[in-house]
């Protein structure tokens, strides 16, 4: 049977790329809030013979996502990858005081992490294998102004990750969690900037070291997922060879 795999965020960017890629060999959940999107995605998947459902989902909220595993489960009867990719990067600068964007990227980018190991983790135990792949952020090894606390919820998955990783190989769960640190990706995440002089910023950014294709991304999950087994791709860091 081929594997089930989960992705939030998969409506745009890495999560649209990585379900595009992993559609000829594997089951697809895809999860997100823009119900349009992830529609045409499982047509597209459907017509070249790929296997993939839908389920709408804000992963900021902890009940959706029991839904979405519930769903996962009562539509194929396993989950074997999940992959908390749904993030959102509102980058502004600390004296700005953009209380509603640090609440959000906090409920996103951690929380709906969180939410994702938690609806996963409980089958996975049961069954004695899995993996969960997070993807979080070169920003979670460096900070820089603006970015402040955009790189404290790619630190916090971090911690997450290596954490979960420590818990379950002491547990000897047989699941492997990866976490995958990407630098600056071609994709719509910068429409979440809301300051016009921070996205300027940023564009430029994006511009100057060329920011590598979300299939890039796609293919390290693809990678970490087809590894043995009996081995972990923990920790993959990728980024624009131009990127310094
Ligand atoms: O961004 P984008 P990426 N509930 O905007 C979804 C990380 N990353 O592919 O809900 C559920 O194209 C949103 O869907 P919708 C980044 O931090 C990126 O670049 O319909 N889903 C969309 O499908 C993030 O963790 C770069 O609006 C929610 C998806 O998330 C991951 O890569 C660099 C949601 C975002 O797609 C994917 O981002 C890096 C919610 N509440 C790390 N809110 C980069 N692009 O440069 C948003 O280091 N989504």
């Amino acid at each position: 049977m081929k594997k089930v795999v989960v992705i939030t965020g998969a409506s745009s960017g890495i999560g649209e790329a990585s379900a595009k890629m992993l559609a000829k060999d594997y089951q697809l959940v895809l999860a997100a809030r823009s119900e349009d999107k992830l529609q045409s995605t499982v047509e597209e998947i459907k017509k070249l013979g790929g296997e993939a459902q839908y389920k709408v989902t804000d992963v900021s909220q902890n009940d959706q996502v029991e839904a979405l595993a519930k769903f996962a489960l009562d539509t194929y009867g396993q989950i074997d990858v999940w992959i908390n990719n749904a993030g959102i990067m509102p980058q502004a600068w600390m004296k700005e005081k953009k209380v509603k964007e640090w609440d959000a990227m906090i409920d996103v980018n951690i929380k709906g992490t969180l939410y994702g190991i938690g609806a996963a983790l409980p089958g996975m135990r049961e069954k004695k294998s899995g993996q969960i792949i997070n993807i979080a952020s070169d920003l979670a090894f460096s900070v820089h102004p603006g970015g402040v606390v955009y790189s404290a919820t790619k630190y916090a998955t971090r911690a997450i990750s290596e954490g979960l990783r420590q818990e379950v190989a002491a547990d000897r769960d047989n699941i492997r969690v990866t976490a995958i640190y990407p630098g600056v990706v071609d994709t719509n995440i910068i429409n979440t900037i809301s300051d016009v002089a921070m996205k300027q910023q940023v564009e430029k950014f994006k511009e100057a070291v060329g920011a590598i294709a979300p299939e890039r991304v796609a293919l390290a999950i693809k990678n970490a997922i087809e590894m043995p087994e009996d081995t972990g791709l923990n920790d993959i860091v990728l980024r624009s060879i131009n990127q310094a």
